[in-house]
């Protein structure tokens, strides 16, 4: 394949084994989580005391180049609402991680760690109406069934190689967090395997910023004291969890975290307007300048589900009880 020829070429050391996929049902926040992935990284969004973060497309003819160009616009517009993914597309992107240079102890760690350490990430997203099909997806209705067939076994497939799993949960929509309950099962069974191949799966419960009151200024703060873990369990039930736990590995490990890609405002309120969809905190003709739009946008935890599926970075991921 082209794209991961170029990646290839560009990072001589890309660790090939890192398939990974993003599956929840339909508008449950994925290709927008994937896409301001590099955005996010610059704004200091994720509790990088000791960490530089940055996310790069492991080439410029990747998918996902385009892709983190289209966050920039819509951020800048403050216009979020995307597409509806239309078929399966495979993402190549690294994350690197280097030791902060700052203060004396940080130059002297930073001299000894040395350079960045990078995480390659080969993702695959596609329309979460084809995985859990009883998802109303109008989307699909306009496709033909070989079609979706395919999509589907595409990233069926991908789910039983993968290493990493993100699984989207947006549990302020019932129909889909519903949906998803009653599927689950259907789907393991689907799978057809004994056991999947993920050492890690991370659980996001997206668009956290729409969990309490639009304008409560206390959003963020009480969203700090909502166990995830918790919540999912009551929204996917302890049965279903279990039942999850059958196809893993004894090793895989399970964690989850609120993320939200529209996050809050500087005063801790949600930064969702809800009659335009779009962000609370948008550039207009008279206040705030596009620029300013930008650096005022705060996501919540975005890059953590990926990092804790590169191993070894588990800040504000919470352990799932699969028992
Ligand atoms: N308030 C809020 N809305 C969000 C957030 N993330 C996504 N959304 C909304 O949810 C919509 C769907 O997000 P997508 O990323 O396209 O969803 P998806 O899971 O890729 O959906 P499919 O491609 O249909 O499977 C977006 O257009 C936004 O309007 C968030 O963090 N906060
Ligand atoms: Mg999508």
């Amino acid at each position: 394949m082209a794209n991961e020829s170029n990646a290839a070429h560009y990072y001589p050391s890309m660790n090939t084994n890192n398939r990974n996929v993003i599956i929840g049902p339909m508008n449950a926040g994925k290709t927008l989580l994937l896409s301001v992935l590099q955005l996010a990284a610059g704004t200091g969004a994720y509790d990088s005391s000791l960490n530089e973060i940055s996310v790069r497309p492991s080439s410029g003819e990747d998918p996902i180049t385009r892709l983190f160009q289209s966050a920039r616009t819509a951020l800048i517009r403050g216009e979020i609402p995307i597409d509806a993914t239309a078929d399966t597309v495979d993402f190549n992107f690294e994350i690197g991680l280097r030791p902060k240079r700052k203060g004396i102890l940080g130059k002297i760690i930073a001299n000894i760690v040395g350079q960045e350490s990078t995480q390659q990430f080969s993702m695959l997203d596609g329309p979460g109406g084809t995985l859990f099909q009883s998802s109303k997806n109008t989307k699909s209705a306009e496709v033909d069934t070989a079609e979706l067939t395919r999509y589907r076994e595409e990233q069926l497939q991908r789910i039983r190689e993968a290493t990493g799993i993100i699984i989207c949960v947006d549990p302020t929509d019932n129909d889909a967090a519903m949906t998803f309950f009653l599927d689950l099962p259907r789907f393991l069974a689907d799978l057809n395997v004994r056991h999947l191949s993920a050492q890690r799966i991370s659980f996001a419960l997206t668009k956290a910023d729409r969990q309490y009151g639009e304008r409560d200024v206390n959003a963020e703060r009480k969203l700090r004291q909502t166990c995830p873990a918790e919540s999912l369990t009551r929204l996917l039930g302890r049965q279903n969890l279990r039942m999850l736990r059958t196809y893993l590995p004894n090793n895989t490990e399970v964690a989850c975290c609120w993320t939200s890609v529209f996050g809050f405002t500087t005063k801790g309120a949600p930064n969702f307007d809800r009659q335009t969809n779009g962000l609370a905190v948008r550039a207009n003709d008279e206040a705030i300048s596009a620029v300013e739009a930008l650096d005022e946008w705060r996501p919540h935890q975005v890059l953590e589900p990926f990092l804790y599926l590169s191993g070894g970075q588990k800040i504000n991921m919470i352990p799932v009880p699969l028992n």
